[in-house]
């Protein structure tokens, strides 16, 4: 029980929002022989959790998430997991009923180091049967954990054991395989890291190690229960289970070698994009990446059931955007039927339809970026559709969207949110209050036309193009 204990006290010192761990009310005696499940009660990111048995390692933070302590039984990691519905708060103001493990859904991150035996009991108590795929893991078959070929299923109320050795070092994921799309789409996934035993030639140290998943769901404005059957159509576009503003931002030191692992447990593929640095994908879920395979990027795709991990040197103070680059994907619930009213001057018939339905109102005639400061009536548990606000004012994001937050002044170890950036004077856009010149291309316009397009060739009066689309084969 000492890593417990240990646990306790890590959480109770270190923990960034104060979040509180709790033991289940499973009695003692009933799980003797099963180390206690240890359920997470807030979606804060919680302090790493420093090893306190085994071999050492620098461990890694899940953003908006933990990691599940272990029970060392005669030199073997002993896990608990806890398949089960759990309430998941997405972002202040909004609560989702998810499935996932140990009160979360992400389920903790599970950290071992290579070489390491390893003893995972899976808890079912949902309603339906579930299994545990370790995705990546070289294991014998029968701890693949999927259901039917190579286990049969846990039924409810069952427990089942994993055991195998955590062969080579990487970053790896853990989902069901069984009704994967009923699961999956409920949020049932966690993140698995196993750090390197000694020294790696292709894994370098960093000072900061950052974790998450990509996931989405399709939650009815007003709703709690994500549609299951929706497969691409997704409403919410969510790291860790969380959209942003409730997606913590990443807070490193000034010239911190930094790691991020993001693994793509969504139906479609997320470019993820950041702000101010180029990094190196130095790892997939396949291992280490060769050197040789090495190239700056500042976005980098992650496919379906992909792991990406890229590693750069935070060398540019400042808040930098970091975010899916599907900019439908930077955004919260809303309908998808809103339709396109860019230039549409809508107010006078408005103002019409309001005098027979009183909340009546149009959207979007100037663009979208009203949406984000309207103070619209919004149904319960809804978020706004982009939201977040800075400190030149909204941010207009919502879903896959964070900041890693670059700091001379952030100490070693510690991820504390160290509030806005504080620019140098001169070093912010500024508005322009001289006088604006005529655009040059306006006066020579006349002298710009192609040599090859004599000006008696072009028509007289504008015409609009118009496209025939091939309407079949009917031509032949
Ligand atoms: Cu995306």
């Amino acid at each position: 029980m000492t890593s417990r204990r240990q646990f306790f006290k890590t959480a109770g010192l270190a923990s960034m929002a104060g979040g509180a761990i709790a033991a289940t009310a499973v009695s003692r005696v009933a799980m003797a022989a099963l180390p206690e499940p240890i359920l997470q009660t807030t979606p804060d990111t919680m302090a790493p959790l420093v090893p306190s048995t085994g071999r050492p390692y620098n461990p890694v933070v899940t953003l908006n998430g933990w990691t599940l302590p272990w029970r060392m039984n005669q030199g073997v990691k002993e896990f608990h997991l806890v398949a089960e519905p759990v309430v998941r708060e997405m972002a202040p103001g909004m609560k989702a009923h998810l499935w996932g493990y140990n009160g979360q859904s992400p389920g903790p991150t599970i950290e071992v180091v290579e070489g390491d035996r390893v003893r995972i009991f899976v808890t079912n108590k949902l309603p339906e049967h579930t299994s545990m795929h370790w995705h990546g893991q070289r294991l014998p078959n029968g701890m693949d954990g999927v259901s039917g070929l190579t286990q049969p299923s846990i039924q409810p109320g069952k427990t089942f054991v994993y055991e195998f050795v955590a062969r080579r070092p990487g970053t790896f994921m853990y989902h069901p395989h069984a009704d994967e799309m009923t699961q999956m789409a409920m949020g049932m996934m966690g993140f698995w890291v196993t750090h390197p035993k000694t020294k790696h030639p292709l894994i370098d140290e960093v000072q900061r190690d950052f974790c998450f998943l990509l996931n989405s769901y399709d939650i009815d404005p007003g709703s709690y229960t994500p549609k299951i059957m929706t497969m691409l159509d997704q409403n919410l576009w969510s790291w860790n289970s969380r959209v942003f503003p409730g997606i913590d931002s990443l807070n490193v030191r000034l010239r911190d070698k930094v790691r991020i692992r993001i693994g793509n447990l969504t139906m479609t593929n997320h470019p993820i994009h950041l702000h101010g640095h180029e990094f190196e994908v130095t790892g997939t879920d396949g291992g280490p990446t060769p050197k040789s395979a090495r190239w700056p990027e500042v976005t980098t795709d992650i496919a379906v059931g992909q792991m990406r991990q890229i590693d750069f040197l935070a060398d540019e103070e400042g808040d930098w955007a970091f975010h899916c680059h599907k900019s439908h994907h930077t955004m919260n619930a809303m309908g998808h039927n809103v339709p396109t009213m860019i230039g549409v001057e809508h107010r006078g018939i408005a103002k019409k339809i309001t005098s027979l339905i009183p909340d009546y109102m149009v959207m979007g005639e100037r663009g979208m970026s009203d949406m984000a400061e309207m103070e619209m009536p919004l149904p319960d548990n809804t978020l706004p559709m982009m939201t977040g606000t800075g400190p030149f004012g909204s941010v207009e994001m919502g879903g896959m969207f964070s900041v890693l937050k670059v700091r001379k002044g952030q100490k070693p170890g510690d991820y504390k949110d160290p509030g806005w950036y504080k620019h140098p004077p001169g070093e912010v856009a500024f508005e322009w209050t001289g006088t604006l010149p005529e655009p040059a291309r306006f006066k020579a316009e006349s002298g710009q036309k192609s040599p090859a397009m004599p000006h008696t060739a072009m028509p007289k009066e504008e015409i609009e193009v118009k496209v025939r689309k091939p309407s079949g084969h009917t031509g032949h």
